[in-house]
């Protein structure tokens, strides 16, 4: 018979320096001559020596990667390309739930399969983001402990969806049914219009990090009774400007679009290409959003969470930063004159304040010092400087506040266990890397080193610790790049903000310190060229940041005569973002007026929600620490949270550039497999199967026997994996074969030992038929 036969899946070789493997299928054999493949996209002729039959494991694709008989990264990209072709997104790898985004609809979220997932064990059932929920739920439920999902991917692979699936998955398998529920649901449309924008990698990016604990009834019936938001990082420069083919937030434009006639009087809506901030960058729709429906439900969501007359304000704000992006200016004498002084009312009357007293601000700084006023003219361009802080400090405070809103709204007072879902910004890269890049992808650093951490070094440690015989496994270890970026008193964030507290230092003065200390540092890059930039050699790749505007992103700072007017606003909402609790109020006063005088804004992370602190025109500032400085400490914060729950991870895969649905590009899902350690993972998870597996023994096992060796490793692996839940599978890692009945009882220890036994005999047997075979 002819092994190559049309339809056979086999491994290709191409000739070339470059070793590389390909998964190709038989077109066309001719018995003496050379076979035609189809290989990555392509129909080839190639030598028969070039070909190696597939395993027919590896051929068909299996639901969890550790099973396949052929461990390499093509045979992982192949597994997960086959399965994408028929729909089937998600693969386990162990527990771990691998991800690819379809890019569009499929009907695999209905209720009858929420109904089937329900209280069935991981493993058990083919992948799917309902089985990873359905275990958190089980888990907490027989622990008492919280869980948390760390969902990962890069930007546009899939996360937010994937946030979304889980809450929905909770909230319908919950035996409760309140309006909590519902509010929790419907904060995800009200977060997306006001923290997602369509960027070059995604249509609806998230532009700041997630945390939503969702608090479970435990001990008392199961139900879902509340939740808690935290938020990361707002990206507040896309408020003022955004690249091109980018949009500003949502809501601007779902606002613009679906507004009332009464509402768009009131608030002085024009088109969205009469404002500024909106059509710069030349992208105002995205293809299949209506950004009038979305409006509509929005209003929906606020009402449900009882935003109240608060609707109304946060409109007035919204447009008010869009009118103050129409402020325009001229020269003046000595410095900068409003130029549109009937803008500049409009800003007044909907944010509650004098708009002489604001155009004042806007061109003029006043400064006490020792008791005496000096009133300085802002130049043309510091008074457009300071128009754009004032969109972006408003922005990011009322971003803040809704988060607040939303979660003081959900969240009960009682102390109950949670179950957690990170949603962050994906890791990053663009033409143009920015502070924000920097701080979104240090944030993906440190969740990798978590994953690290969790999957690799603590278990080998485990392993190490009782006995197991274990071959340590080669992962990526990114603590050189958090040190990097992060350790005081020489990481990148600590020069930044050295730099940034020091008034005469400049975005050029801090990259030269950043080249003096790091130029050595494995994962810094010095440009050869003078040019503004540096690089940064991510677990995920390089990237280079340019350093402009690093210093003042780093400082975020708001001018006391600006905080001043802010707070005597007559719109309660936007006194209430500039309100300043007195006691955090320090004196501090500094005549040469460059940082001193100015207020840090409060901007993310937990807590971020609360109102900033304000300085005043009498020479009295608040310290708060840097941007940098914050983000930092929220990240720990959250490692610390994550690492006191018991973790599931969902691993996103973006399959192609250009968004489309069926399409799998080699290059781009290898590179993240790489990156993200999934084939060392594996290695690690066939740890607890290796008796049965070894690369290539399969493939020289007749069809049946292999099938009926799998069969037994799949309960193998559902059990390993109940097993890994409990904890226990350390000292139980070898009674496989008990699957079925082990999963119902907990083993008494003179019956472990009894399995374990049997296990033994088991390996041995094992040993002798593979020593026949081979
Ligand atoms: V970013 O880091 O916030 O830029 P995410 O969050 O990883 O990114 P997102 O969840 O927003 O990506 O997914 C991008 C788009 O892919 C969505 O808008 C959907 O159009 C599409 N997508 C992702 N997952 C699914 C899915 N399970 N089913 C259908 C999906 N479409
Ligand atoms: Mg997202």
């Amino acid at each position: 018979m002819d092994p190559f036969a049309p339809g056979t899946w086999v491994w290709y070789t191409p000739a070339g320096d470059k070793p590389s493997l390909l998964p190709a299928q038989i077109l066309l054999d001719a018995p003496n001559g050379d076979p035609v493949v189809s290989a990555n996209g392509q129909d080839l002729t190639v030598p028969r020596s070039s070909l190696r039959l597939m395993d027919p494991t590896n051929a068909a694709g299996v639901e969890d990667m550790i099973t396949l008989a052929e461990l390499h990264e093509a045979a992982l990209f192949h597994n997960l390309a086959v399965r994408y072709k028929r729909n089937e997104i998600y693969t386990f790898t162990g527990n771990i739930l691998v991800a690819v985004n379809p890019y569009q609809a499929l009907s695999m979220y209905d209720l009858e399969t929420v109904r089937k997932y329900k209280g069935v064990m991981l493993g058990e059932l083919p992948p799917h983001v309902f089985a990873i929920a359905n275990q958190t739920y089980v888990s907490l439920g027989r622990t008492g402990k919280s869980q948390c999902v760390v969902i990962s991917g890069e930007s546009g692979a899939g996360k937010t969806e994937t946030t979304k699936l889980i809450l929905s998955y909770l909230n319908q398998t919950s035996p409760t049914h309140s309006l909590v529920q519902e509010q929790i649901l419907d904060a995800s449309p009200i977060l997306e219009a006001f923290g997602n924008a369509k960027t070059v990698r995604n249509d609806n990016s998230s532009r700041f990090g997630k945390f939503i604990e969702v608090q479970v009834a435990y001990g008392t019936g199961g139900g879902i009774v509340g939740a808690r938001v935290v938020e990361y990082l707002l990206e507040k420069s896309r408020v003022i400007s955004q690249s091109s083919d980018e949009r500003n937030y949502h809501i601007f434009y779902n606002l613009i679009a679906g507004a009332s006639d009464d509402e768009r009087t009131q608030l002085h809506l024009g088109p969205v290409d009469s404002f500024l901030y909106l059509s710069k960058s030349g992208c105002t729709t995205i293809a299949s959003v209506d950004d009038a429906a979305d409006f509509k439900l929005i209003k929906e969501s606020l009402h449900t969470l009882k935003f109240g007359d608060h609707q109304k304000s946060l409109f007035q704000v919204l447009a008010a930063i869009l009118h103050l992006g129409n402020v325009s200016f001229q020269e003046a004498g000595d410095g900068a004159g409003i130029s549109s002084m009937d803008t500049v009312k409009i800003v007044g009357k909907l944010t509650g304040l004098d708009s002489d007293k604001l155009a004042n601000v806007l061109t003029k700084r006043t400064t006490v010092t020792r008791g005496e006023t000096f009133v300085t003219p802002l130049s043309l361009a510091q008074a457009q400087d300071s128009r754009d802080a004032l969109a972006k400090a408003f922005y990011g405070r009322m971003f803040s506040w809704i988060v607040k809103f939303i979660s003081d709204t959900t969240v009960s007072k009682q102390n109950l266990p949670f179950v957690g879902v990170l949603d962050i910004f994906g890791f990053e890269d663009f033409a143009f890397n920015s502070f924000e890049q920097l701080c979104i992808n240090f944030a993906n650093e440190r969740l990798q080193y978590f994953f690290n951490q969790h999957i690799f070094k603590l278990e080998q440690e485990e392993y190490q610790k009782e006995g197991i015989s274990w071959q340590t496994i080669d992962f990526v270890d990114n603590q050189t790049c958090i040190d990097l970026i992060s350790k005081k008193p020489l990481g990148l964030l600590s020069l930044l903000d050295e730099e940034s507290n020091f008034p005469k230092s400049t975005d050029q003065t801090c990259l030269n310190k950043f080249h003096q200390t790091h130029e050595k540092n494995g994962c810094y890059v010095k440009p050869k060229t003078a040019k503004m930039i540096f690089g940064v050699r991510h677990y995920a790749g390089e990237v280079i940041y340019q350093i402009e505007g690093f210093l003042e992103k780093n400082r975020d700072t708001i001018r006391p005569d600006l905080m001043d007017l802010l707070a005597t606003s007559s719109n309660s909402l936007v006194s209430n973002l500039f309100k300043a609790p007195p006691e955090e109020i320090q004196p501090e006063e500094d005549p040469r007026g460059a940082i001193g005088g100015l207020r840090r804004e409060s901007s993310l992370g937990p807590g971020k929600g609360a109102p900033a602190k304000s300085a005043s025109v009498k020479g009295k500032t608040s310290k708060s620490p840097t941007i940098g400085a914050q983000f930092n400490t929220s990240l720990a914060e959250l490692i610390s949270t994550l690492a006191s729950c018991e973790p599931f991870f969902v691993r996103c895969i973006k399959p192609n550039s250009q968004k489309l649905p069926g399409v799998m590009d080699r290059d781009l899902v290898l590179a993240q497999l790489r990156y993200s350690g999934m084939l060392e993972t594996i290695q690690y998870q066939l740890g607890i199967t290796k008796m049965f597996m070894k690369s290539n023994l399969d493939a020289t096992l007749e069809h049946s026997r292999s099938s009926a060796l799998l069969t037994k490793i799949k309960k193998l692996q559902a059990f390993a994996r109940m097993l890994k839940v409990r904890k226990e599978y350390k000292k139980l890692w070898g009674a496989v074969i008990c699957v079925q009945k082990v999963i119902r009882v907990h083993l008494a220890r003179k019956r472990r030992r009894k399995y374990l036994r049997r296990v033994v005999r088991l390996q041995a047997k094992w040993r002798a038929r593979r020593a026949q075979i081979s």
